[in-house]
C-alpha cells in the first residue's frame, strides 16, 4: 500500500470512529508497533540511501498526519462526551429506582447474637470447641462413664476411625487412676457441655464463658425435636458461687431476651455433672410450656476432671436450646422450618 493510500485510509477510519475504544483499534492499525505506518518503515531498512531518505521523509509526514487526524477525533470525542452529552441528555429523577436484595440474618443468628450480646453485658467471653468430639470431652469427663445410664438420653453418632484403639484402651494402662483415661473414640458432639472440661483445663476460676454451638443427635425429629440443633453453654466458676448467682444471671437473661414477657419454670430434674439439677421451661404463646435448658450447680467430678483440687470451687452451668428459645420468641411451632431454607419462612424476619 502506498503511502497516500494508508493517509487516506487513515483518514476515513478516523471520521468512522464512534468511541475511545474504537480509537485505540484505528491508533494501532496505523500507527501501533505492527500497525501500516511501521511496516513502511520496516521496508524502508533495505533500501538504497537515497530512496531511504525520500521515502523516509514521506513517511514521517504521513506519520505526523495520521496522529494530527487521530488527536483531533479523540478531542472531538471527548468533548462529545464530557460537554455535549451532559447538556443534552437527561435524567429523570421522578423514575423509581431499582430496589437492591438485602439479604437477611436467619432467626437462629439473631437469638444467637442476642444471647452473647446478653451475655457479654453480663461480663462473660465466649469459647468454643469441636464439633468432632471425644467421648472423654462430651461423657466422661462429664460424669458420664461408658455404662452411665444418661448417656441413653442422648443418641449418639459415633465416628467410625477409631473403634480399634478403644479395644486396647479399655485396660487402663497400670499406675493411672480411672478418671485420667482420655478415651480417643470420636463422635459428633451432643451437648455444647463437652467444651466445659476443654475450656477448664486451660483456664483457672474465676471464670464466667458461654460456649455457642451446633451439636447432634441421633434420635427422630419432631416438631420441637431435630437431630441437630444449636444449644449455648453457660458455665460461671468462682469461690463461693451460688445458686443465688445462678437464679440471677438466669432471670436477667431470661427477662432481657424476651423483653420480660415470657412465663417462666423451674423444675428439678437430674444430668451427671450438676447437683443439684434444674429444667427451665418457658410458655408459648399458646400457652403450653416448652423445655429451654437444663442447668445446676457443677459437680466437683467435673472440676476434678479438669485438674481442679477437689472442693475448692464451686459454679453454675447451663446448657440451653437456641432453637427452643427461638421458638418461643417469635412463635414458631416448627422447629424443622429452621432448617429447611424456604424464603416464605427466612422473609418474615
Ligand atoms: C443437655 O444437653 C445438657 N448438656 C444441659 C446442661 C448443661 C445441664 C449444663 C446442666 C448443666 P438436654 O439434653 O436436656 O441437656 O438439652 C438441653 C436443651 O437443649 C433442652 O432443654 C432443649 O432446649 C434443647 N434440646 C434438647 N434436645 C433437643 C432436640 N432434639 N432438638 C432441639 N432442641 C433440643
Amino acid at each position: 500500500m502506498s503511502l497516500q493510500d494508508i493517509k487516506n485510509q487513515a483518514k476515513e477510519a478516523a471520521e468512522k470512529i464512534g468511541d475511545l475504544a474504537d480509537w485505540d483499534d484505528a491508533y494501532r492499525r496505523f500507527l501501533g508497533k505492527k500497525g501500516e505506518i511501521a511496516k513502511v518503515f520496516m521496508s524502508i531498512k533495505t533500501m538504497a540511501e537515497a530512496e531511504k531518505r525520500a521515502l523516509g521523509k514521506e513517511a514521517n509526514e504521513v506519520k505526523n498526519e495520521i496522529e494530527r487526524f487521530l488527536a483531533e477525533r479523540k478531542a472531538a470525542l471527548q468533548k462529545e462526551f464530557f460537554d455535549v452529552k451532559p447538556q443534552t441528555e437527561t435524567i429523570d429523577i421522578t423514575r423509581p429506582g431499582e430496589k437492591p436484595e438485602f439479604g437477611r440474618l436467619h432467626p437462629l443468628t439473631l437469638a444467637q447474637r442476642d444471647i452473647i450480646n446478653i451475655f457479654h453485658s453480663m461480663g462473660f467471653g465466649v469459647a468454643d470447641g469441636p464439633e468432632m468430639e471425644t467421648e472423654w470431652y462430651n461423657f466422661d469427663a462429664l460424669n458420664m462413664p461408658k455404662d452411665h445410664p444418661a448417656r441413653d438420653m442422648q443418641d449418639t453418632f459415633w465416628l467410625r476411625q477409631n473403634e480399634l484403639k478403644v479395644k486396647n484402651e479399655q485396660v487402663p494402662p497400670a499406675g493411672k487412676q480411672k478418671l485420667k483415661i482420655k478415651s480417643e473414640r470420636l463422635l459428633l458432639r451432643t451437648q455444647t457441655s463437652a467444651v466445659q472440661v476443654r475450656y477448664m483445663e486451660t483456664h483457672r476460676p474465676p471464670l464466667r464463658i458461654i460456649v455457642p454451638g451446633r451439636i447432634f443427635r441421633n434420635e427422630a425429629t419432631d416438631a420441637t425435636h431435630e437431630s441437630q440443633f444449636y444449644q449455648t453453654e453457660g458455665l460461671m466458676a468462682g469461690k463461693n458461687i451460688s445458686a443465688a448467682n445462678f437464679k440471677a444471671i438466669l432471670q436477667k437473661f431470661l427477662s432481657l431476651f424476651f423483653n420480660g414477657k415470657t412465663e417462666i419454670r423451674l423444675r428439678p430434674s437430674y444430668f451427671p455433672f450438676t447437683e443439684p439439677s434444674f429444667e427451665i421451661d418457658a410458655k408459648g404463646a399458646d400457652g403450653k410450656w416448652l423445655e429451654l435448658m437444663g442447668a445446676g450447680m457443677v459437680n466437683q467430678k467435673v472440676f476434678q476432671a479438669a485438674g481442679y483440687p477437689l472442693n475448692k470451687y464451686t459454679g453454675f452451668a447451663f446448657g440451653v436450646g437456641v432453637d427452643r428459645l427461638a421458638m418461643i420468641k417469635y412463635n414458631i411451632k416448627e422447629i424443622r422450618l429452621f432448617y429447611q431454607n424456604d424464603l416464605r419462612f427466612l422473609k418474615q424476619f
